[in-house]
């Protein structure tokens, strides 16, 4: 063998090599998981509305809680306290919307990458008024007819809560993410997060109201990791 081909050769093997790797660190193991409510059951709540009643009706469901039958609890944010290195110059993900319909935030929780743009939209034939008080971001406090839509950016990672001055049980929360390891849980309480290479990971949750737990994961060959996830009521 010329010295030629053998450099050729062994160029052939470090590429193919790479290409595995890469190939194997683009899928990488999913932790699929449920979050599920330990302890008694608070009972669902009504609130009260005392204005505006033709578009946002007589009372709300509080939705600061909301269960599956089997405790899974919606709207929870899962992510990784120490996310694995991964590709960070992605293309800006599309804006999100939130929409004001009833008088209610939908959804109520929502995820965006720091430096991400929230569409708040209202479908209500009333004025309603979004209005935040942020440490990290830019506060932000707007008067919304119907059919405007109010474009946030959120440019530093923080847990925002969304409000409205004219109906006072109006709650939504914008979750900033500074990586890609963040998602919100179903209506059965269950959340994936995809692409992992092996490791040991902290993993965190945060619910309106029942606060943050967190939980130490060990990422091996089983894909999917199934973890069940327990918070407390309180
Ligand atoms: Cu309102």
């Amino acid at each position: 063998m010329t010295f030629l081909r053998a450099g050729l050769l062994g160029a052939a093997v470090v590429m193919l090599a790479t290409g595995l790797a890469t190939s194997r660190a683009a899928s990488g193991v999913t932790i699929k998981g449920t979050v599920v409510l330990k302890g008694t059951a608070p009972e669902p709540a009504k609130l009260a509305v005392t204005i505006d009643q033709y578009v946002c009706g007589k009372e709300k469901n509080a939705e600061d809680l909301i269960l599956s039958p089997q405790r899974g609890i919606r709207n929870a944010v899962v992510w990784l306290e120490n996310p694995p290195p991964g590709p960070t110059a992605e293309a800006p993900p599309p804006a999100t919307a939130v929409d004001q319909r009833e008088c209610m935030f939908t959804p109520r929780v929502v995820v965006v990458a720091a430096g991400g743009r929230i569409d708040f939209l209202n479908s209500d034939r009333l004025l309603h008024n979004l209005h935040s008080t942020p440490s990290a971001n830019p506060p932000f406090n707007r008067t919304q007819p119907k059919g405007r839509t109010i474009a946030i950016t959120f440019p530093h990672p923080e847990i925002v809560r969304v409000s409205c001055d004219l109906h006072s049980w109006m709650r939504g929360w914008v979750v900033v993410a500074d990586h890609p390891f963040y998602a919100v849980t179903d209506a059965d309480g269950q959340f994936a997060l995809k692409g992992l290479p092996p490791g040991r990971y902290t993993v965190r949750v945060w619910q309106e109201r029942l606060g943050t737990m967190s939980r130490e994961i060990t990422v091996g060959d089983q894909d999917p990791t199934l973890v069940t996830l327990e918070m407390t009521a309180r």
